[in-house]
């Protein structure tokens, strides 16, 4: 780990990129992930590090539709699990739904070493992908679920998504909710719903906007969320990268 003073200007990015070396060593984010957190990180630079009033808005119909939904399931990646294991468990906690492992760049021991990881950190139920339930219109490892989990759900919360599985969701009828911070990736426009927010400070806003909104009366929530535009969102916060306003 690098030793780097708290006075540092840079010092909560830098903590990150530890927090992503670490996940690589650990065996449970891909070599491949260090290169997604620096696209990451250059798009969090241009919206300024904060989250923004368009990443809360769909934070908020992301709650409604978590809220709303049949059999949700939160999906992890590498990435995800080396970031936020412990607010990726409280999710799940108040949602009373699994977390399901799936991750693009084959391999079994990262699989298992990222259920572990969350197993660590409280998890009550980590699936896995099996070969007995498979995504079409897909051709990636990311097409193995868990028939419990991704194969039934209604809504799949997947931060750092690729695009092609995204769209293949869409096209099977589940919603997606997904936080991405670039605005233009296939995923972001493919997603039903797209918080477009660092995914440490996404967790955090989500859980938040989850609190107030499973007081409403349902129809509010549902209200809410038809209320919710995905292309007006992420017209907003391509705007703010391209203009910083
Ligand atoms: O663990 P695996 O095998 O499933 O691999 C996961 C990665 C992330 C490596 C894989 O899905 C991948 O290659 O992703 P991409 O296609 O590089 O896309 C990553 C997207 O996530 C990019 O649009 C980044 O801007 C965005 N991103 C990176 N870090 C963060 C982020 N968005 C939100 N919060 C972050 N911390």
């Amino acid at each position: 780990m690098s030793t780097v003073p708290e006075s540092h200007p840079r010092y909560v990015s830098l903590k990150l990129r530890d927090a992503i070396v670490a996940g690589v060593d650990a065996g449970i984010t891909s070599i491949h992930g260090l290169i997604a957190h620096g696209r990451g990180e250059a798009f969090d630079y241009l919206i300024g590090e904060s989250t923004q009033p368009f990443a809360i808005e769909a934070c908020r119909a992301a709650a409604a539709m978590l809220v709303l939904a049949k059999a949700p399931v939160v999906s992890v990646n590498g990435n995800a699990a080396a970031l936020v294991p412990a607010a990726l468990v409280d999710l799940v906690r108040v949602l009373g739904a699994p977390l399901e492992v799936n991750i693009f760049h084959t391999s079994n021991e990262r699989e298992h070493a990222i259920r572990d990881h969350l197993i660590a950190h409280g998890a009550p139920r980590v699936l896995e992908p099996t070969e007995d339930a498979q995504l079409t219109g897909i051709d990636s490892n990311r097409r193995f679920v868990h028939p419990e989990g991704i194969y039934r759900a209604d809504v799949v919360f997947v931060p750092l998504e690729d695009g092609d599985r995204c769209e293949a969701l869409r096209k099977i009828g589940k919603d997606v909710i997904t936080v991405d911070l670039n605005p233009m990736s296939r995923t972001a426009r493919a997603a039903s719903v797209t918080i477009v927010d660092n995914l440490v400070r996404a967790m955090p806003a989500l859980l938040n906007e989850l609190g107030a909104v499973r007081m409403l009366p349902e129809d509010e929530a549902r209200r809410l969320l038809d209320a919710y535009d995905n292309e007006l969102v992420l017209e907003a916060a391509a705007q703010r990268v391209r203009t910083g306003m």
